[in-house]
This record gives structure tokens, C-alpha cells and sequence, in this order.
């Protein structure tokens, strides 16, 4: 996601257990507070509203795309959240004054999350033509760090555009991605981050065969977030490992939808709704 984000302000507190320094006061805490569990974090969205802060967690939410009446409209507590784009909202790409274009969200945020944590959520409805479905980390101080799954029917960057999406003979494109230390790169005008890396996929069973999202079923959605490398699981299925470009920093993590110029054109009508089971974020300090 090659644009900067400049409304998710970054927290001090980190929820890693990842440097040893930190495991003495973290024993200690954890012997004051039974609640308090460093490096694992799960909501499952039965709570009506905005989940409280916990663990050194805060949620946010984002609702650029699609306006919602605030967080009970999101989270009404039946077990799901609910991201919901109008087809209104995508007919064309706005420009700002600078003439980038204006990518609007419609996204949780919550953290911050440490490298050693897997992050996963469980969501139906990701595969929605118009805009990308994603599950990212974000940190932006004076460089920015990130990782990426982006899921959108037909990648229209793609070398296989114009595919079928459906299930009947159709897949799922995905892109994941990294940025480290990344800032703008002076001789690209476009103003792209750097260094990244980027992958642009299918999405994948455990046969290898690239599978449709847009099947009505919940799927799994994983980023495995270790210091030498990042992994991207669907499904518990291991899609694509970058390990030359990982980043350190404790980041938010970001998941919903974000118009997309390589998403194609909502040929739809009305409104779709990335719903999400849960959200759960595991140590991997002992795997
Ligand atoms: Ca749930």
C-alpha cells in the first residue's frame, strides 16, 4: 500500500514479549494482573462497541470510504465486525490537490504489535471487485514500515487480467507486501516508498491450485511476523515468504478494505460487507 497514512497515530507501548530486557517486568506484571497475557491478543467482536483498551492494545476505526454511525454500527456485538462499502463510494478515484489519488479506508486498527507474533483473522466476503480487502501493519515516524495481504477478484495489474473470479472455475488474486525504514525514493516522482518488496499472487489451496474467495465460506488470513522473515498463510496454506525486506518496528495492525486504482470498477450495486469472526494475535517467541 504505497500511499502514506498519516491518521493512525503510533502508540509507545508495545505488546511483544520479543526483547529480553522486557521479560522480567513482563513476569512481574503478569503476577500482579492475571488478565494481562504479553503476546496474545484475541477479539472476537461479542461485546456490542468499541473493544476497551487491554494488554496495550487501543482500537481504532477508519470510515473513509463509507460513513457509519459510529462504533456499535461496526461491532454491534453479535459476534462480527462489520466493514461495509456502498457501491456509490467507488464509481470514480478522487484526486487530491497534489494529483495523487485519494485512496479511502474503511478499517479496524489496533495495536501496537511486535515482530514474533503471528496475526491472523478469520473473514468472509474479502474478495469484492472494486476494492482490496486487507490485513496490514503500519508505523509511520520519519520512515515507514508495513506488511501487506491485499485481496481484490481480478488484479487488473495482473498478468492474467480479465480471469474468472468466481468459483466456477475462477481465483482470487492477492498481493503481499513489505516496506522497511521505507521513504520516498527522490528520483521516482510518483513518490513510491522504498525499499519494498511485492508479490503479487493467487490465492492458493493446499493442492496448489489457485482458488475463488468469493464462495460465501469464512477463510483464514495470516501474516507470521518474525524478525527474519515474513510469512503469508490463507487458509493455514503458506502463500509466499519475503525475507530480504522485514520490519523491526511495533506496528499497527490494520485490517477491512481500501479503494485500490489496480482493484478494478465495482460492477455491483448496493453494499458489501467484509465480515470478520475474529482477529487473534499469537507469540511465536516459543515456536
Ligand atoms: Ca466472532
Amino acid at each position: 500500500m504505497d500511499w502514506k497514512i498519516r491518521f493512525f497515530t503510533t502508540l509507545r507501548l508495545c505488546a511483544s514479549a520479543g526483547e529480553p530486557l522486557k521479560q522480567t517486568l513482563l513476569i512481574l506484571l503478569m503476577t500482579i494482573s492475571s488478565s494481562l497475557i504479553a503476546g496474545e491478543y484475541f477479539e472476537g467482536f461479542d461485546t456490542p462497541g468499541k473493544p476497551p483498551a487491554r494488554d496495550g492494545i487501543h482500537w481504532g476505526y477508519t470510515d473513509e470510504l463509507t460513513p457509519v454511525a459510529g462504533w456499535k454500527s461496526i461491532i454491534p456485538g453479535d459476534g462480527y465486525a462489520y466493514l461495509s462499502v456502498n457501491s456509490r463510494a467507488l464509481r470514480k478515484i478522487k484526486r487530491l490537490p497534489d494529483g495523487s489519488n485519494f485512496l479511502p479506508f474503511q478499517t479496524l486498527s489496533l495495536g501496537p504489535v511486535g515482530s514474533n507474533h503471528r496475526i491472523s483473522i478469520r473473514a468472509k466476503n474479502t474478495a469484492i471487485i472494486g476494492v482490496a480487502c486487507i490485513l496490514f501493519t503500519y508505523r509511520e515516524k520519519s520512515k515507514v514500515d508495513e506488511i501487506d495481504i491485499e485481496i481484490t477478484p481480478d488484479d487488473t495489474q495482473g498478468t492474467e487480467t480479465g480471469h474468472p473470479t468466481g468459483t466456477n472455475g475462477g481465483w482470487t488474486d492477492v498481493r503481499f507486501n513489505t516496506w522497511a525504514n521505507a521513504t520516498e525514493d527522490e528520483h521516482n516522482s510518483t513518490g513510491s516508498l522504498h525499499p519494498r518488496e511485492t508479490k503479487q499472487s493467487q490465492i492458493l489451496d493446499s493442492k496448489g491450485v489457485r482458488v475463488s474467495h468469493q464462495d460465501g465460506q469464512f477463510h483464514l488470513y495470516t501474516i507470521e511476523w518474525r524478525p527474519e522473515s515474513v510469512r503469508f498463510f490463507i487458509d493455514g496454506v503458506q502463500q509466499k515468504v519475503i525475507d530480504q525486506i522485514v520490519p523491526d518496528y511495533p506496528s499497527m495492525v490494520i485490517f477491512g478494505m481500501r479503494q485500490m486504482p489496480w482493484a478494478g470498477k465495482a460492477t455491483w450495486k448496493g453494499t458489501q460487507t467484509m465480515l470478520v469472526d475474529w482477529i487473534d494475535i499469537e507469540s511465536l517467541e516459543n515456536e
